[in-house]
């Protein structure tokens, strides 16, 4: 972040919450680190600092003990492939070198009986983290997982090879990108793990509900691409690249970093509003599973803003990002109008004017 570049408070209508044994899930999850060596000794360093139990233990503010200690390793393990790998090593610029060694990757995940990458320590990270899956959840929430973990590393392959070339996607391919390479959809099958149940696919898979998911995933990536704008500029430096939506937005429309924040924070908030009115409605006519699951989804957002503007992996105190102090309870821009985001404005049209949620495939969003 250019100096004077502040990030103002954003809006949140989501109460924050936390599991009390956040403190702890930090200590557990260092351990599990240590034991399993995940990522350089350098790299590990910093991640057993960056409070990710902590953020596990608002993802889950009620959920299963075992389960938010299992969420937290899952997402140091996720920082051990996308810093690791992705970001700051040599496979994050050789996307055929890196599909390869993903896919491997997954079939450990798959099968963790497999006698594979035996001496990598993500991999025996990776058959642990399998084999606590199969103990908290279903056979069905694990291939989900494995599912998700795959089009995680697809995305990531796709962003290795704008590394590659140093190119910036647009904003539509970069918001397709972004659904997947922020990890949301991996973390979705724990939502329910969590809380010890298993959303029927009847209701899962309705388009409202995978696109009430995918539009917390938009909201959580820009958020994220907000709150980690200084660190991501700071480590341009050293790895010569960096990609987020204020990034998107400087290249592809000639914005100064101050007015891509504002357009960005004008997104999230119509996505947010959207959100709202959605899951609301959803919730009316839903399960008490997809209630749960819709409650947990807002914990997630509401977790990763908290957790971002006050973990070191953001604020890096050694040269200090500007963060908010508080979250505000109403959106900077509360329209109602699509996004021309091919990729995602037709989310704009799964609410009836009554507020009912239509599942309505194949037609195209309609300006109101
Ligand atoms: C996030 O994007 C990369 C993921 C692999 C982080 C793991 C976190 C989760 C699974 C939960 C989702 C939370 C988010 C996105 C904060 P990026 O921009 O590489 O993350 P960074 O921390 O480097 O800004
Ligand atoms: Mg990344
Ligand atoms: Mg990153
Ligand atoms: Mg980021
Ligand atoms: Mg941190």
């Amino acid at each position: 972040m250019g100096p004077g570049l502040t990030v103002p408070p954003i809006f949140s209508p989501i109460p924050p919450a936390i599991h009390p044994c956040h403190a702890e899930a930090d200590v557990q999850t260092a351990a599990w680190a240590e034991t399993f060596r995940i990522g350089s000794e350098e790299l590990r360093g910093r991640l057993v600092s960056q409070a990710i139990g902590t953020f596990s233990a608002r993802i889950l503010p009620e959920g299963r003990e075992e389960v938010v200690s299992l969420l937290a390793d899952f997402i140091l393990w996720l920082f051990g492939v996308d810093d690791g790998h992705c970001e700051e090593g040599e496979l994050g610029r050789r996307p055929g070198d890196l599909a390869a060694e993903l896919h491997r990757l997954l079939r450990v995940a798959q099968n963790p009986e497999v006698p594979m990458l035996l001496d990598d320590p993500l991999a025996a990270g990776l058959r642990d983290l399998r084999l606590r899956v199969d103990r908290y959840g279903t056979p069905g929430q694990a291939a989900r997982w494995v599912d998700a973990l795959r089009e995680y590393f697809f995305s990531v392959v796709w962003e290795a090879s704008h590394r590659r070339a140093g190119t910036v996607p647009d904003l539509n391919d970069y918001t397709l990108m972004r659904l997947y390479d922020g990890a949301t959809s991996v973390v979705l099958p724990m939502l329910e793990i969590g809380h010890g149940y298993e959303l029927q696919p009847h209701e899962r898979d309705r388009t409202a509900v995978r696109a009430a998911a995918e539009m917390a995933s938009f909201i959580i990536t820009w958020d994220n691409d907000i709150f980690s704008y200084h660190k991501e500029k700071k480590e341009k430096s050293a790895t010569g690249y960096y990609l987020n939506v204020l990034r998107v937005l400087e290249w592809h429309e000639g914005l100064t970093p101050k007015q891509a924040l504002d357009v960005a924070i004008s997104q999230r908030d119509r996505v947010m509003c959207l959100y709202v009115r959605l899951t609301e409605a959803l919730a009316e006519q839903g399960s008490p599973q997809l209630r749960q699951y819709l409650r947990t989804l807002g914990s997630f957002i509401r977790g990763a803003q908290d957790w971002g503007v006050t973990s070191v992996r953001y604020t890096t105190p050694d040269d200090p990002a500007d963060m908010p102090a508080y979250f505000r309870d109403t959106p900077v821009d509360g329209s109602g109008e699509p996004l021309d985001i091919p990729a995602v404005s037709w989310w704009w049209n799964l609410l009836a004017p009554g507020g009912d949620a239509h599942p309505a495939p194949g037609r195209p969003a309609h300006r109101t």
